[in-house]
């Protein structure tokens, strides 16, 4: 039953207290990114007497407003998270909470008001609350626009560092020593699933995935301000890319494909997180093959059953039943969108109370399997949180299953037709890259300062980590395409990367692989008559954002243009949801992994559901993570034309508008 107040909770109906937004006109955006990174500053410390306003906002100033006050009452109430403590969204009472601040947040009329509202509750709410608010309200807020949050990795670092390293920063600190500290990847090489580890653990794809779930909260509510097109159909594909991305690495490591999670299975790979919460202790760990176990208080494993055979019923029909008892089709291109509200399940699913929250709850069993009953008094496991549940394998399972899920319904629909897919009169003649595609790792230093304590009278000493990623050299991919109508046409071109082998060098079908292809762009050309050449960088795919410029780096790019009165332009790093730029590619091997690039050259005229994409890619990490607050700029399913059933490679692939052609990734020790 608790299962039901998960959701219930969420969908508690709310008042329409969004006011009109008063002119910002006054206050830059240098301002605003400047009063952002010190509201953000040292969350964990009272804010510093330095920062002279907003000290004097959190004592003077007091919110008025339904939002505020109601919050306020909370805290003189005492029931509020105590401060130094850890926070999960993915506990009830913990998101209730930020999710108050966050409506004082969006209901501050203007600037001055949001940052004095922020500036008061930060003294008196738990930090973690706090930053969750401040991040999802910047995101989702008109005020927040082309503002740039910090990268969460140094704003909360116990959330992506590992335990020997804070424990090394603490030191440094203390003994007022800087210090560089080599941060190394959970586990030995006994475990195969090391191997790939650094991918879990990846900081940066760490920050995409939070971000993600920050952009496309499974709490929001349209009465926020907008509806969040195709949040549904996002999830899966997000997710989707997420496990193909991840496989992909597992092929260049010699790993199988991962296996589904079963819930009457052992769940093979346990997980020693090797994180510390800053306060609250360890992360749990879990041992090799536990067997699931009810958790109490939150799901009982045969009623995840239960949902999951309801889920698949609905799959089989055609049909979701919403609350009312009407019949929803899902046969058809918009299903997989009702579908993921269904199974994530977000406030927009039409029946949480009948198909459960298959996906949220699990996220929680598999973060207690360590401490079921809670007899040990254990803090919520790394599946808790969205900045650290990739690190766990049991995640990519987790994922895994729940891919499974939504195969099964695109399985369902039938293949797409020739009019479906193609192109009158286009013909891709060549795809080629400009470059060598060869991956490497580099070493990535980032701040732990705020990962440890101080007082306003020990100075700070430079404390960092430096971490071990993934990147590519740059490389161009082009494209020869011709157009024989008489007249411009504009195209829609969609780019997949696709591994040919599975871990055994068996040749995968056209049917199995394309579930398989890694989407990298998706991008939008209009093709003169005769020929066409287009190039296209890799740092522009549109999958991908460049790293975010450090919490310092971003304090001095504010400070100075607050000083010199001048213009702050942040905007290509306003994205924080996208894959980091330098994981485009899977890690290659030393003879050159062999992968199929798939280019479907379509018809932009009909698929483009926004204009001037051409021109601006609008964040540029639309593919997975849409425009912010707009319809999704590309009418066609996620993922077409490969995410329905292919029966016959001839059918598809003899298209002219579609082009295949074999690549090598190498990498480079
Ligand atoms: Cu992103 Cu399960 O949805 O973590």
């Amino acid at each position: 039953m608790k299962a039901f107040a998960f959701l219930l909770l969420l969908a508690v109906a709310s008042a329409s207290w969004l006011p009109e937004f008063q002119s910002d006109a006054v206050v830059s955006t240098a301002k605003k990114q400047q009063d952002v990174l010190r509201l953000l500053f040292k969350v964990t410390e009272p804010i510093r007497k330095r920062y002279t306003d907003l000290k004097d906002a959190s004592v003077s100033h007091k919110p008025t407003g339904v939002a505020a006050e109601k919050l306020i009452s909370e805290i003189e109430d005492g029931r509020t998270l105590e401060q130094k403590h850890y926070f999960s969204l993915f506990n009830d009472r913990h998101r209730e909470e930020a999710l108050m601040l966050f409506e004082v947040l969006m209901s501050s009329g203007d600037w001055n008001t949001a940052v004095s509202n922020a500036a008061y509750f930060r003294e008196r709410l738990n930090e973690g609350v706090f930053v969750y608010a401040i991040y999802t309200a910047v995101i989702h807020s008109p005020l927040g626009k082309d503002l740039v949050l910090p990268p969460l990795y140094e704003v909360t670092p116990h959330l992506f560092a590992n335990t020997e390293v804070i424990n090394q920063a603490y030191s440094a600190k203390m003994t007022q020593t800087p210090g560089k500290f080599q941060m190394s990847f959970t586990g030995t090489k006994k475990n195969p699933e090391q191997r790939v580890a650094y991918f879990g653990e990846d900081i940066g794809l760490n920050v995409h995935h939070v971000s993600w779930h920050m952009d496309y909260p499974f709490w929001w509510k349209d009465s926020y301000g907008y509806h969040l097109d195709r949040k549904g159909e996002l999830f899966f594909w997000a997710h989707h890319q997420l496990t193909v991305r991840f496989d992909a690495e597992r092929l260049s490591n010699n790993l199988d494909l991962v296996d589904e999670l079963y819930w009457d299975r052992p769940i093979v790979e346990g997980f020693a997180p090797h994180t510390t919460y800053k306060y609250g202790g360890e992360f749990p760990a879990r041992p090799d093959n536990v067997n699931f176990e009810d958790v109490d208080g939150v799901a009982r494993i045969r009623d995840m059953v239960i949902f999951e055979t309801r889920i698949r019923d609905a799959i089989a029909h055609g049909y979701v039943t919403a609350a009312d008892g009407s019949k929803i089709d899902i046969r058809n291109e918009h299903g997989i969108d009702i579908l993921g509200d269904v199974i994530e399940s977000s406030v927009y699913s039409p029946n949480p109370g009948y198909y459960g929250a298959l996906h949220n709850l699990a996220h929680i069993i598999l973060g207690r399997q360590g401490d079921p009953h809670g007899k040990f008094n254990m803090p919520p496991g790394v599946m808790e949180h969205f900045e650290t549940a990739t690190r766990d394998p049991s995640f990519f399972r987790l994922h895994k299953y729940m891919d499974n899920i939504f195969k099964e319904h695109k399985d369902s629909l039938p293949p797409y037709t020739k009019e479906q897919v193609e192109f009158p009169d286009v013909a891709v003649t060549a795809v080629g890259v400009d470059g060598k595609l060869e991956t490497f790792f580099e070493d990535f230093e980032f701040n732990l300062l705020m990962g440890v304590d101080d007082t306003e009278e020990v100075e700070d000493v430079p404390i960092s980590a430096v971490v071990s990623r993934l990147n590519h050299d740059p490389f161009t991919m082009t494209a020869d395409i011709s157009n024989n109508n008489a007249a411009d046409v504009f195209a829609t071109i969609r780019v997949f990367l696709c591994p040919r082998y599975d871990a055994n060098g068996i040749l995968f079908t056209v049917n199995e692989g394309r579930w398989n292809c890694v989407e990298i762009d998706k991008f939008w050309r209009t093709l003169v008559p005769g020929s066409n050449h287009i190039t296209r960088k890799s740092s522009d795919a549109s999958t991908t954002v460049p790293d975010v410029p450090s919490f310092q780096s971003l304090v001095a790019q504010a400070d100075a243009a607050v000083a010199s009165g001048e213009d702050l332009d942040l905007s290509a790093y306003s994205r924080g949801c996208g894959i980091p730029d330098r994981l485009l590619l899977p890690k290659g091997n030393a003879q050159g992994m062999e992968f199929a690039v798939i280019v479907a050259v379509t018809d932009g005229s009909q698929d483009a559901a926004v204009e001037g994409l051409e021109k601006d890619e609008r964040g540029g990490s639309h593919a997975q993570c849409g425009i912010h607050g707009e319809t999704f700029p590309d009418k066609q399913p996620l993922g077409y034309p490969l995410d329905r059933r292919i029966l016959d490679e001839r059918a598809l692939l003899n298209f002219p508008n579609l082009f295949k052609t074999i690549v090598k990734i190498t990498h480079r020790e």
